[in-house]
Order: C-alpha cells, then sequence, then structure tokens
C-alpha cells in the first residue's frame, strides 16, 4: 500500500458543515405559479405587481406606514442618506457590518464614530453629544443583533441639535417593542433582506417612512430620478429590487411567523444550555416585546477558561462555522483607521465587545441535537479545564 493510500483525509460533505445561518426558504413547489405569472406577464421588473403587493403586505405585516423595496440593504442605505439631502458628518457605530458606514463614504460623508453601551452593543446615547460639531447634519445608529436602541435618548440629543437620525435597522426585521414596530423611529429605518437575514428576498432592501412625499423622493431617487418618460429630478441610482425578488418575498411572508417562531425555541435552548457556564456572557434582549432573534452572540470573558478566538477555532474543527460578528471593528478597516474618531482610547467597549463576541448558528432549520452539541463544546471547554485547574492547585 502507498504511504499516500494509508492518510485518508476525509473532507466532511457540504451538508455537514454547520454556519453560523442558513436562509429560510419556502418550499420550491410553492414558488412555481408566481414565476409562471411574472412568464406571463412579462414585467420583471421597474415596479411590477408583486412589487407593489410586497410593500403593502410588509407595511402590514411590519406595522408601518409607507416602505419603498430596494435591490438590497446597502442601496437603500445609501438612498436614505440622499433622500434626507444629508452632508458633513454623521455620528455613527463602529460596532456593525461595513455597509453602515460605507454608505456615508458612498455620500461623501464623513462618519463620526461613538462608542457602544456594554449591555445592548448599540450606539451609547450618553456619548453622542460629545462627537456633535457644527458640521454633524445625522445620526445613523444600528438595532444591533435585532436589539432596539435607546430611540428616545436619540430622539431627544437629535432634536435639541436638530439632526436628522436614519436607522440601521438591517437587523430588525419584526422587532416590536411597547409602542409598536421598533422601525417607526427617527426619520428612516433601512432593513436588509439579505440570504442571511430573518426575512430574505435573496438580495434586497427596504426604507421605512413616515410620510408619502418622503416615499415618492425615495421611489424617485431608487429609480434614476425619473417622474415620468422626460422628467428626471434627481440624480438618482438603479436601487429597484426585481419581481422575482418580490413574488419571492410574498411567498417568503406566508412562512415567516414559523421562522421566527423556532428562532425564539433556539434562542431559548442556547440560554438555558449556557446559563450556568462561566465566562460565557449570552446578550440580553433590551425593550423589545417581541424580538426576531435574528443572532445568537455570546461574549467570552475572561474567566473563561480559553479566548474566543480559540473557540472559534475549536468549532471549526467540528465543522461549525460561528462567526465574530463584529470583529474587526468598521473603524479598525483602511478607509477608517485614519478618522480620530476611530482611534481605540474613543472606542473602548466596541474595542472590548469586538475581541469578545461569538455569533453561534441560529436558522431555523438547526436541529435540537445539534444545539446541543454546539452548547457542549462551548461547556466542554470548562469541563476539561476544571480537573486541570484542581491538579494545579
Ligand atoms: N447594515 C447592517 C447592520 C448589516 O448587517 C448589513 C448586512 C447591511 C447593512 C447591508 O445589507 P445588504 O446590502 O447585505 O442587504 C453577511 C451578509 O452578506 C450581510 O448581508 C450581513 N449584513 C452581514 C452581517 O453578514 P458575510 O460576509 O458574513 O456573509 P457570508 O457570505 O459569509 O454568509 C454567512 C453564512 O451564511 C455563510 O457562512 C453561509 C450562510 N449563507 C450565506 C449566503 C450568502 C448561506 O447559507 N447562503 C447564502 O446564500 O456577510
Amino acid at each position: 500500500m502507498s504511504a499516500s493510500a494509508t492518510v485518508r483525509v476525509v473532507q466532511p460533505q457540504a451538508d455537514e458543515r454547520i454556519y453560523v445561518t442558513q436562509p429560510h426558504l419556502a418550499p420550491l413547489r410553492e414558488f412555481i405559479p408566481y414565476l409562471e405569472k411574472i412568464w406571463d406577464s412579462k414585467v420583471l421588473t421597474n415596479g411590477g405587481p408583486f412589487h407593489h403587493q410586497l410593500e403593502k403586505a410588509l407595511c402590514e405585516y411590519l406595522g408601518v406606514q409607507h416602505l419603498a423595496l430596494f435591490a438590497n440593504g446597502t442601496l437603500a442605505l445609501v438612498t436614505a442618506l440622499q433622500a434626507l439631502r444629508i452632508t458633513g458628518e454623521v455620528i455613527t457605530t463602529p460596532y456593525s457590518f461595513v455597509a453602515t458606514a460605507h454608505s456615508l463614504l458612498w455620500n461623501g460623508i464623513k462618519p463620526v464614530f461613538v462608542d457602544v453601551d456594554p449591555d445592548t452593543l448599540n450606539l451609547d446615547p450618553a456619548k453622542i453629544e460629545a462627537a456633535i460639531t457644527p458640521q454633524t447634519t445625522a445620526i445613523m445608529p444600528v438595532h444591533c443583533y435585532g436589539h432596539p436602541c435607546d430611540v428616545d435618548a436619540i430622539q431627544k440629543i437629535a432634536d435639541n441639535y436638530n439632526l436628522r437620525v436614519i436607522y440601521d435597522a438591517a437587523h430588525a426585521f419584526g422587532v416590536q417593542s411597547e409602542a409598536g414596530s421598533v422601525l417607526q423611529h427617527g426619520d428612516l429605518s433601512v432593513l436588509s433582506f439579505h440570504a442571511t437575514k430573518v426575512f430574505n428576498t435573496f438580495e434586497g432592501g427596504a426604507i421605512i417612512c413616515p410620510d408619502a412625499k418622503t416615499k415618492q423622493r425615495i421611489d424617485h431617487l431608487k429609480n434614476f430620478g425619473f417622474v415620468d418618460e422626460v422628467t428626471v429630478v434627481a440624480s438618482g441610482i438603479n436601487g429597484k429590487m426585481s419581481e422575482i425578488n418580490a413574488a419571492f418575498g410574498m411567498l417568503q411572508l406566508q412562512h415567516i411567523d414559523a421562522a421566527l417562531a423556532r428562532r425564539k425555541e433556539i434562542d431559548a435552548m442556547y440560554r438555558e444550555l449556557l446559563r450556568d457556564v462561566p465566562g460565557i456572557r449570552c446578550l440580553p434582549g433590551v425593550g423589545e416585546k417581541t424580538s426576531n432573534h435574528a443572532y445568537f452572540p455570546i461574549l467570552v470573558e475572561a474567566d473563561y477558561p480559553i479566548g474566543r478566538d480559540a473557540l472559534y477555532q475549536k468549532f471549526r474543527d467540528n465543522e461549525i462555522h460561528a462567526r465574530r460578528y463584529f470583529y474587526p471593528l468598521i473603524s479598525d478597516f483602511p478607509m477608517y483607521r485614519g478618522l480620530p474618531s476611530a482611534h481605540r482610547d474613543n472606542l473602548p467597549v466596541a474595542a472590548d465587545a469586538a475581541l469578545k463576541v461569538l455569533c453561534l448558528p441560529i436558522y431555523p432549520a438547526l436541529s435540537n441535537e445539534n444545539i446541543e452539541r454546539i452548547a457542549d463544546i462551548v461547556a466542554g471547554e470548562v469541563r476539561i479545564s476544571a480537573p486541570l485547574e484542581a491538579c494545579m492547585r
């Protein structure tokens, strides 16, 4: 037997791997009638019937007044800033996906990073005022992991300084506080319907706005600025959602409640299984009446036997692809790190969280068996280290 034949590396099948998320897809057969309608009508895009239906259906489902669909959340963020004619400096969080700050750069706006609250990891309202300058025109907070920001405190500051508020609500589909949808706050909120999100249309996004006039401006901006065949009122972009994505969204909406219910069960299971694991802190829900359980972040604290990156690697060795959302901080990427507000001393809480956080897999198809296996890997490190510590004593 040759040497190479003795060493058999068994590559796990793709379906044996567990990722941080897996898209929830309605059964394919249910989508066929939607496709047939598109094939019959030949309307593929530019505000067709499914686009209209989905905007209406999402307003009803989310409990909001006006919603404009987009091809993705990033284009929606870029357009939201255009819609309110934001310029100068915008206060935002370093603890998010890069698209948040990139949308500012795409508009020639300077991001000013402000630290986050240690309990919510959302923009800390107590630190916003110190970052306001004569150039500040707006605040762009993120409802990180779908947990609502302190919307009242942020609005109070915005009112005092005459600033606009655009929420990056990419994670906050369906989240409700006591006062209703979290998407009703600020001047605009932006959703993402990316494959990795709680509600997905493959790619997609939306801007939620409070009045019909703003919605009309947004609708112009996402369609090159066209009002009619011969009238262009703004230097708009092509940000429209296609009919195929909108049709899929209509179908996905029929299954969303079941998907959210399963996420809730998984969240509860993790919390129970990890409750007594020393050094592991599960981020609590904050102020939400209805959560969407979009992510399951744990913070690996100093009293856990191994570091966050070692636990991340341990998972990978077991073909479990947990993710360090959000490490590195946005403020550490090359296009931001030169900004005065990007300095670590200005962002101690965010910097600490970025080194501790690990998002565990959470998606409706995740089995109870795998949830237990994942929690067991976390708890296992404590079991391994306990006898060792006893020997050392
Ligand atoms: N603002 C915030 C706060 C955001 O989090 C995001 C997006 C945006 C704005 C921008 O919205 P969009 O323009 O994307 O609509 C992912 C997503 O690509 C990104 O949408 C999301 N945030 C971010 C938090 O996560 P990656 O680089 O982690 O994606 P990826 O491809 O590594 O996917 C993660 C895992 O999901 C994969 O390991 C497997 C699974 N997956 C992924 C895709 C794309 C699938 O099973 N199927 C798939 O099709 O960024």
